[in-house]
């Protein structure tokens, strides 16, 4: 994590800990880290991440409270929960922006090798119980796949 330090530069980089023996030990294979607001609304960032090679979702929470300070407890196993699955090779692209559908819970894009088409998720269960999200529904023409991973 990189602070910001109120003039427009980044602080000192604080790593995330990464804890032994979980999915989300090796942090090489997370191709995506989605800044998807605040999830809880405890007023701090939160976080996504895919693990492309096993396509596990992964949600951070971000701990005002942790003795290292917000930010720092993001890889710790209490703050770590799995919130979908499938978005592996499959779905290149995913990308987030918090609440899209004005529901009050976060929400999800990812395109499609299938169909080269974007497909939304409607989060579901936020904030205090993350159940990860409504079938996806196609929003889009085709074209997406190339896009997202422009982006991405
Ligand atoms: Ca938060
Ligand atoms: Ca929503």
């Amino acid at each position: 994590m990189y602070p910001g330090d109120g003039s427009g530069d980044f602080g000192t980089r604080r790593p995330l800990n990464r804890p032994s023996g979980s999915p989300s030990a090796d942090w090489s294979q997370t191709t995506a880290v989605i800044s998807v607001g605040d999830v809880d609304g405890d007023g701090l960032g939160d976080l996504w991440t895919r693990n492309r090679s096993t396509g596990v979702l992964t949600q951070y929470l971000n701990d005002a409270a942790d003795p290292q300070g917000p930010g720092a407890p993001l890889g710790r196993g209490g703050n770590r929960t799995t919130i979908g699955s499938g978005f592996n090779g499959s779905t290149p692209g995913v990308a987030a922006v918090g609440d899209a559908d004005g529901d009050g819970h976060p929400d999800l894009w990812a395109t499609w090798t299938s169909d080269d088409h974007l497909h939304f998720y409607a989060g579901a269960g936020y904030p205090t119980a993350p159940r990860g999200f409504a079938a996806p529904v196609d929003a889009s023409g085709g074209g997406w796949t190339s896009v997202i991973d422009a982006i991405s």
